[in-house]
């Protein structure tokens, strides 16, 4: 018999054979949660299934040398590592397949994420964080394939920081002096995806513990490896990243997903090298196959040789580790059948009770709206079309939440006639199903706990006179933070040694170390996600994108990933990333760009702050290091050599979140802008001053949030005219600023003029100062469009500018 690592002599053969048989039990009750999960799907009671059916043994395997204290960032198929470790199990797993909308049932995210994406909680029920050095940690999974490979690296990167930074040694509740590693897990497929390589290739520079597992089942879908990965074998073509004889690189290995011995050993081989060596490494899992296809969407008899479905028959995982157990003597075929059956028939049990649970859930609330409808056609209210509606809804075998939605609305309409009181019982429980279905769906997009930006106490600014160049003031901010928190750390391009292009961090490296100001290589992607994955393990990384234009390369995993965080986990996880950036104003196509609304409608669930000045970006900076919510800052380019007086309360001052400033008060005209135009706004206001017109100029700071006292209304109903001036393209921020003034803040009540934006050309900008001055607004626009706008109003006053 292959020699098995788990059977160690310290075990007794019983004890190995209980392991064994307690492993197999494991896999192949998740093969019938798979197999059960497809049928739940194609009879309609689930809408989509994707399930981890093929790649059981594997994950058995790896579970065994995950410890208290790891991570794990990985993908859809690892429902059964999930079982193995007790993070979920067959019923939770069906309840996330019906999208049970509770976290009690559903955990990994309140029904919230399609079936197979897995997460534990970190944080308790106010939104603080748990311990993790007692825990299996699994952060939570989203879809877009490699999209997990970002945060797996911040993961791994906090072990390193962790173990390496004595002054972080005492916090025993996240690390124990970063001994734990992180596991990634990913599909042979998704290798193709660039950020699998910029990650592997990071994590050999950084030497940090990552322990990535690729399951490799030759098909991504419907496509096969040829067309995915050169040479058709990701851990031959990746050899060059083979630990060299000066201990840089990864250790690699390869293991059969049918092979359960095989799987062991080199699971503790692998586990035990990324544990002591404290550096990456990869296991290649070949021969995995795919029973099912690949998701409930199509059958893959469609795209596979027979020779291929045969092969997968014979070399399934589950009857090659049956075969192997029978033909090594540990156990007969009629005990393995008798824990078979049981083991089934727990499956079937924990099935129908996660649908009961779910459909009960769900009746409970339809015959409570019963209820209410009786009591109505009792008073005589639309009797005959309310008892109809009533009749309808308690006819549906299986309905759903939208079911019960669709009779409330019927019973508003039909007793749209009726006063108020005669139907108040209604009135108020379409109010409840509002606010329950608010919880249900839409709550916990941003942190609502203690340490959330609004409850920062505001501590306002005192400037001294001293005069300073701009970066002075962001640079002493972060020196003061970094003085008073251990946790906070920086990176990013050119961040290390030079303090970043423009000084933010200049000599700090030389006074905090290379661990906390540290250069990384050019890949925005996975310096987002190393951030990521640090801030989710209780650091507080700043994480530097060298200019806003580049920003893009960065932007998947602030959308997908980190903008998603709390929502996908209704208020399970959290990472508080501060994301640090500069641009607007410069030049050319890829050096001045202000793509705002691109920025703000991807990264809903994040702050986006826009400060005028280094010192309205140090006062965020100190609000923000204080809470708990990731935010994107992007600092003026052009500020940083312009003159500002360095705050008094450097370390202390803060800048309330969402709150706008005037800095002009004028009766004629609400000028409404952010960032570098602050500049250009004041300068117009002058000349528009010379002509008899009086600006309000109001700076709104931040886009998200935006204006939470709605002053901006306020100022309308004085000027009753608006204008919104912005950098990006016409429709872009401005679109987003005029929804919010006019729609949520009621501002068109006051308006006397079509309201306005000023904002750049539609294309990108020229280079060179002229380019700027015919692709970006300037005083020269912002005064014609605010003079016009006022001749409009009062031709005699005002003769027309042109
Ligand atoms: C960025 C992105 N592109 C495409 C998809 C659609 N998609 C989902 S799974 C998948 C195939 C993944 O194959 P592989 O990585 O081998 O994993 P497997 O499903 O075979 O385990 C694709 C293309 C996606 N989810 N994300
Ligand atoms: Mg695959």
């Amino acid at each position: 018999m292959q020699e098995v690592a788990t059977k160690s002599a310290d075990i007794t053969q019983e004890e190995f054979v209980s392991t064994v048989l307690s492993d197999y039990k494991i896999a192949f009750q998740s093969r019938h949660a798979s197999l059960i999960g497809r049928k739940e799907v194609l009879t309609g009671k689930a809408k989509f299934g994707i399930f981890g059916d093929g790649k059981e043994v594997a994950q058995v395997a790896m579970a065994k040398v995950f410890e208290k204290g790891d991570w794990r960032s990985g993908y859809y198929r690892d429902q059964t590592f999930m079982f193995a470790l007790g993070l979920s199990d067959v019923q939770k797993f069906f309840a996330q397949l019906y999208a049970h909308a509770s976290v009690e049932k559903e955990p990994a995210s309140g029904g919230r994420s399609m079936n197979g994406h897995y997460a534990t909680r970190l944080l308790d029920d106010q939104g603080n964080w748990l311990s993790q050095s007692d825990r299996f940690n699994v952060s939570a999974d989203i879809s877009p394939t490699a999209g997990q490979m970002p945060r797996l690296l911040g993961l791994a990167l906090a072990s390193k920081l962790y173990k390496e930074n004595p002054a972080l040694h005492n916090m025993s509740d996240f690390s124990s002096q970063g001994k734990e590693i992180a596991f990634g897990t990913i599909g042979n497929a998704s290798t193709s995806e660039g950020i699998f390589w910029e990650v592997m290739n990071a994590a050999c520079v950084m030497q940090v513990p990552m322990l990535m597992s690729v399951w490799d089942d030759g098909y991504g879908i419907s496509v096969p490896a040829k067309y995915q990965t050169a040479k058709e074998n990701i851990s031959a073509i990746m050899s060059g990243f083979q630990t060299n004889d000066k201990g840089v690189g990864m250790e690699i290995f390869t293991a059969r997903g049918w092979n359960y011995a095989e799987l062991c050993n080199v699971y503790k081989q692998a586990a035990d090298v990324c544990r002591t060596k404290h550096t990456p490494v990869l296991v290649h899992v070949t021969e995995v196959t795919q029973p099912q296809g690949h998701s409930t969407s199509g059958s893959h008899e469609r795209y596979k040789t027979k020779e291929r479905l045969d092969w997968e028959i014979e070399f399934d995982c589950i009857t090659q580790m049956r075969q192997w157990i029978i033909e090594n003597g540990l156990c007969t075929v009629e005990s393995l059948e008798a824990l078979e059956a049981s083991a089934l028939n727990e499956v079937k049990q924990m099935q129908k009770a996660a649908w009961s649970d779910f459909v009960s859930d769900i009746k409970i609330d339809i015959q409570s709206f019963a209820q209410v409808l009786t009591q109505l056609i009792t008073s005589q209210i639309a009797p005959s079309e309310l008892s109809a509606i009533r009749e309808q809804l308690l006819s549906i075998n299986d309905p759903i939440r939208r079911d019960l939605g669709t009779a409330i609305n019927q019973s508003l309409r039909v007793t749209i006639h009726n006063t108020q009181a005669q139907k108040q019982a209604l009135l108020d429980y379409h109010k409840k199903f509002i606010d329950d279905n608010h919880d249900r769906y839409s709550s916990k997009l941003y942190s609502d706990s203690n340490e959330s930006v609004f409850k920062v106490p505001h501590i306002p600014l005192e400037t001294s006179d001293e005069q300073v160049d701009g970066y002075q003031v962001v640079r002493a901010c972060f020196e003061a933070n970094m003085e008073r928190d251990p946790r906070i750390f920086a990176f990013g391009e050119d961040v290390g040694k030079i303090g970043d292009v423009n000084q933010g961090f200049s000599g700090l490296q030389e006074k905090f170390g290379e661990l906390r100001v540290t250069d990384k290589g050019i890949r925005e992607w996975s310096i987002i996600g190393e951030g990521i994955g640090a801030a989710m393990r209780g650091l507080r990384p700043i994480a530097e994108i060298q200019y806003l234009d580049y920003l893009l390369y960065g932007l998947e995993p602030l959308s997908d990933d980190l903008a998603t965080l709390q929502y996908r986990t209704k208020g399970g996880q959290k990472a508080p990333l501060i994301v640090r950036t500069r641009g607007h104003r410069l030049e050319g196509i890829w050096h001045s760009g202000s793509p705002m609304g691109m920025i703000i409608n991807a990264v809903r669930g994040m702050h986006v702050c826009v400060p005028r000045s280094m010192t309205q970006a140090a006062g965020m900076y100190n609000t923000l290091l204080r809470s708990d919510e990731p935010a994107l800052v992007v600092e003026c380019l052009n500020g940083y050599r312009s003159k500002e007086k360095m705050p008094k309360n450097i370390a202390d001052f803060t800048v309330p979140l969402g709150v706008t400033e005037t800095l002009r008060f004028g009766e004629d005209v609400t000028l409404v802008t952010y960032g570098s135009n602050v500049r250009i706004a004041l300068q117009a206001i002058e000349l528009l001053a010379e002509y008899g017109i009086r600006v309000e100029l109001i700076d709104v700071q931040t886009l998200l949030p935006f204006d939470i006292n709605h002053s901006i209304a306020e100022s309308l109903k004085n000027t009753n005219r608006l204008v919104v001036f912005d950098e990006d393209v016409p429709g872009g921020a401005s679109a987003f600023i005029l929804q919010q003034i006019l729609e949520v803040q009621n501002g068109y009540k006051y308006l006397d003029s079509k309201p306005i934006t000023i904002t750049s050309k539609e294309h990108r900008p020229a280079y060179s100062s002229d380019g700027d001055y015919f692709s970006k607004p300037s005083i020269d626009d912002v005064f014609a469009e605010i003079y016009q706008m006022m001749h409009e109003s009062n031709p005699q006053k005002w003769p027309s500018l042109f």
